[in-house]
């Protein structure tokens, strides 16, 4: 029977595979269907509401409370409606979440958190709006004192744990290549981490190399790899510094660009490359 591309709730439960009374408790409890009502009073449901079921439904198979999911769909809506990110209501709440489990070592709630994160937003968004300012926190909290060398090593360990997880099948294929590495004696690499998850979903390949690498072993994956871009990430500038004879050497062979906080004008001038400004996810954009 044709109702104007509306269903009854007998259709929306075989199309969802959820049953009539599951459908009417979710619209009473958490307002996720909004059906009109026929002069007789039967529900009429529309592709909206379907479409918010089944994202619930998938949300709940991914381990997500039912309200979490509940909130969590009506979120994304509220985002498509407004053609962008869903509010800093629900990012900073999931942000917020995510750090207090963080502090308390809760590494279950930490991976719900995040995962939820990944649920509603951009990927890009996750890692620019909610990581890079968490680690920012972490670094002023740790050098005011207010946490201890042992929460920042699980929450680095913890993030560097989901970048690498973003990071799975980078390398596959057929786009242009980076080669991705931090200069001898550096060990912070989640900033070159982000920026190779964000261009990696630019379509370019990444090979990573890590922090710490000798630069010899650079000149010599780059030999073997041929990249398109060689691209460095340190935070102090004395890692850059320290090789700058090698780097020059290395940027004989492929174009090298610099990046992290230990980068800048002045330094990319000294060793003859290019400085990648600003944030990863938008230097991702610019290379
Ligand atoms: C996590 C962390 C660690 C972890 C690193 C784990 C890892 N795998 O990366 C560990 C525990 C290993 C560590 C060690 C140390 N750390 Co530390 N660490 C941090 C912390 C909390 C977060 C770093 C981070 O990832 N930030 C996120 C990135 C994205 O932000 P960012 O570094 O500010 O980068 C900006 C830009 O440069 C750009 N960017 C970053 N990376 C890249 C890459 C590319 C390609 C591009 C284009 C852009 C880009 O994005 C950001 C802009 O929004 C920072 C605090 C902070 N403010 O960042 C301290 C911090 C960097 N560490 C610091 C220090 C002092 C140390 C140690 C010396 C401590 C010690 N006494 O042992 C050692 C040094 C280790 C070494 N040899 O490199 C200082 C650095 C001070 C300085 N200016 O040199 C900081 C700032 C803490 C502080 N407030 O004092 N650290």
């Amino acid at each position: 029977m044709d109702m104007g591309g509306y269903l009854r709730i007998g259709e929306l439960a075989k199309r969802t595979g959820l049953s009539p009374d599951v459908l009417r408790a979710w619209e009473r409890r958490y307002g996720v269907l909004r059906p009109e009502r026929t002069p007789g009073g039967f529900r009429l449901y529309t592709g909206a509401d379907e479409a918010r079921v089944r994202r619930m439904k998938a949300l709940i198979d991914e381990g997500l409370s039912t309200s979490e999911a509940a909130g969590l769909a009506e979120g994304e809506e509220v985002a498509a409606a407004a053609g962008e990110w869903a509010g800093p209501g629900l990012l900073h709440d999931l942000g917020a979440r995510l750090e207090v489990a963080l502090d308390a070592y809760e590494e279950a709630e930490a991976h719900d958190a995040f995962d939820a994160l990944l649920a509603a937003f951009a990927t890009e968004t996750v890692l620019r709006e909610v990581v890079v300012p968490y680690l920012h926190r972490v670094g002023e909290r740790w050098e005011g004192g207010e946490l201890t060398v042992a929460q920042e090593h699980f929450a680095s360990g913890f993030v560097r744990g989901r970048l690498l997880g973003l990071a799975r099948g980078w390398g596959r294929g057929r786009g242009p290549r980076a080669l991705l590495a931090c200069p001898p004696g550096e060990l912070h690499d989640l900033g070159l981490l982000v920026f190779g998850i964000a261009l990696a979903d630019r379509g370019w390949r990444i090979s990573y190399l890590g922090p710490d690498t000798p630069v010899d072993t650079l000149s010599e994956a780059v030999r073997t790899l041929h990249p398109e871009l060689v691209v460095l990430a340190a935070a102090d500038p004395h890692r850059f510094l320290d090789v700058a004879g090698p780097i020059a050497e290395v940027a004989d062979l492929a174009p090298v660009v610099i990046g992290g906080a230990g980068a800048d004008r002045e330094v990319a001038d000294r060793l003859g490359v290019r400085w990648l400004e600003g944030d990863p996810v938008s230097a991702a954009s610019a290379a």
